[in-house]
């Protein structure tokens, strides 16, 4: 085994990464190894639907499977070895489908076939026990015995941020949303990176090339999300238990959310978000159901606490799920689409009887307790509704610095750094918010700037295009590049959804973003200079001395 993705991996000073029996999330190796050979198999998938693309043959099924099959293997998402083998296996069928097709086409223009890649040689063993033994050549870190460290700390750049965004396609997927040429980029990419290249240059263009692409994956996962629930609009959310039956509804999909909540309606059940759920309820077609009652908890790595005090049925529809044992809730505990764990119930399809029998026979919360609301929903329309106060604001010098304070969240306790920036941004500042690092500090009170929150929640990870959106209609206002605003960006990271917005950050050429609480192990040394020197990436330090900085803006 070896996995180095996140931000809990190993890191010692004489080894990184995770590569012992287990990870530090609970991934056995035997679960890693296999996650390898679907995501070298996947490689393989791609070369052939990136040359079949030379023949006219697409295949949407295909592309819509690739990325949701890559989603699998990311962070905390699914440790079923069974169900991990079965993508493996289809990526199988599907590759042998596009090779044959492939080669048809070629002979039949008279033309001969590329190189083929290692991933596109590639033939799935018949035995787990001989897939089990191909695992090492399948390794993320292949070839590292050879390479220079900085080849495959580029390769897993690119890997790792391919995966993130493979995870927003999937996102825009569910919801309807996908677009030929991001699932012909998602190819080419998956398929270079199937070729084992070692060419520095060309591998620091494609991360950019990510960072690009997921920024198109952004703009459709948000007409997915805004043409099918509406746009996000300012809304008050209870974040204390209501008496009754209850379902949590936990992750990223809100297509999830709705059936649940649909299923549920008339049933005496109250639906509670946790999590990156949260922003669900500024969604006019989510909150439109009365029994959407509140959020529950907080972000993803208290859920064994905060899961085992729930007395109703828990949904994880997407990462981050950790173990289920320790706070004894597996048996009411569901999980959906790529999402799983050994022994906890998978629910296909979009029926959801079975989380509501469950829910039914628990207990339910037996007590309401004094109402504590918070304030969510300042998704794109809103902000652009906004800004033109917050413009006048700026004018009239009441406003004179905007945050962006966003990210993953984690159990590290340097964390602590992005709720004391947060709480000590200054009265005539702006803070805005995305994904679940907002849990640390979105109870707190901000209040106003003649009448404008000053705490802002845009949403969730996904929702970062809304963030780009208003940072460059605030340049365009004030006629000047976005590194010139007075706009400081703390994002924190802990798996590979952040690190691809930070490709796209990058991409798109917005500087001095500040990182933390620590590098992404799979980085050396030479890449986080190369990233200091290209984009001027900080890394968070003190918070009285980066406050300073960000203030005087330098
Ligand atoms: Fe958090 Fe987990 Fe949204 Fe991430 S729930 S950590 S960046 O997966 O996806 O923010
Ligand atoms: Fe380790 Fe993170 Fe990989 Fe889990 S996902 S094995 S914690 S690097």
């Amino acid at each position: 085994m070896f996995c180095i993705q996140c931000e809990q991996t190993v890191q010692t000073p004489t080894a990184k990464g995770c590569s012992y029996t287990q990870g530090m999330c609970g991934k056995t190796a035997d679960v890693s190894d296999l996650q390898d050979v679907l995501v070298f198999n996947l490689q393989g998938v791609s070369f052939w639907a990136e040359l079949a693309r030379k023949y006219n043959i697409i295949d949407a099924e295909i592309d819509a499977w690739a990325p949701r099959a890559f989603f699998s293997t990311l962070t905390n998402v699914n440790f079923v070895p069974e169900r991990i083998t079965e993508y493996t296996e289809i990526a199988e069928r599907y590759k042998i489908q596009l090779s044959t097709q492939v080669m048809a086409a070629a002979a039949a223009a008279g033309e001969a076939l590329p190189e083929l890649s290692p991933a596109a040689q590639f033939v799935l063993p018949a035995t787990a026990e001989e897939i089990m033994n191909f695992a090492p050549e399948a390794a993320v870190n292949r070839g590292h015995e050879e390479l220079h460290e900085d080849i495959i700390g580029l390769r897993l750049l690119c890997l790792y941020g391919l995966k993130g965004a493979a995870a927003y396609m999937e996102h825009a997927n569910v919801l309807g949303q996908s677009e030929e040429s991001i699932c012909a980029e998602y190819h080419q990419i998956m398929a270079f990176l199937g070729t084992d290249p070692t060419d520095a240059n060309a591998l620091l263009e494609t991360s950019m090339q990510i960072g690009l692409l997921n920024y198109r994956i952004m703009e459709i996962l948000d007409r997915g999300e805004t043409n099918t629930f509406g746009h996000p609009q300012p809304t008050q959310v209870n974040v204390k238990p209501v008496a009754g039956k209850c379902i949590l509804v936990s992750g990223h999909d809100l297509h999830d959310l709705e059936k649940i909540l649909q299923q549920t309606e008339g049933k005496g059940i109250n639906v509670y978000t946790n999590g990156e759920m949260l922003p669900a309820h500024g969604y006019p077609e989510l909150n439109k159901y009365p029994h959407l009652v509140g959020n529950f908890g907080s972000a993803w790595q208290n859920q064994q606490k905060e899961f085992a005090n729930f007395p109703g049925a828990i949904v994880m529809t997407s990462n981050c799920l950790i173990n289920p044992n320790v706070g004894q809730y597996a048996d009411r505990l569901f999980t959906r689409s790529i999402v799983g764990w050994p022994g906890v119930v998978h629910v296909e399809g979009d029926d959801f009887s079975q989380v509501i029998d469950c829910a039914l026979a628990q207990e339910g919360i037996a007590h309401t307790e004094i109402e504590h609301m918070i304030t969510v929903g300042f998704g794109r329309n809103a902000l652009m509704a906004a800004a033109p106060a917050v413009i006048n604001e700026v004018k009239a010098g009441n406003i004179k610095h905007f945050f962006l304070i966003g990210g993953c969240d984690g159990d590290k306790e340097e964390r602590s750094y992005f709720t004391d920036i947060a709480v000590n941004t200054p009265e005539d500042s702006v803070v805005l918010t995305l994904a679940c690092g907002k849990y640390r500090f979105n109870k707190k009170e901000f209040g106003d700037i003649n009448g404008i929150p000053r705490l802002l929640d845009i949403g969730q990870c996904n929702d970062t295009y809304s963030a780009i959106q208003l940072v460059l209609a605030l340049a365009e206002e004030f006629d000047c590049g976005v590194n010139e605003l007075p706009l400081s960006i703390v994002l924190s990271w802990f798996e590979q959804k952040a690190i691809v917005v930070l490709l796209t950050l990058f991409a798109l050429g917005i500087k001095g973003i500040y990182t933390g609480p620590t590098a992404p192990a799979f980085l050396t040394d030479n890449l986080i200079k190369a990233l200091q020197d290209n984009f001027d990436m900080r890394s968070v330090g003190d918070v009285e001395t980066d406050l300073a900085t960000m203030l005087a803006g330098k």
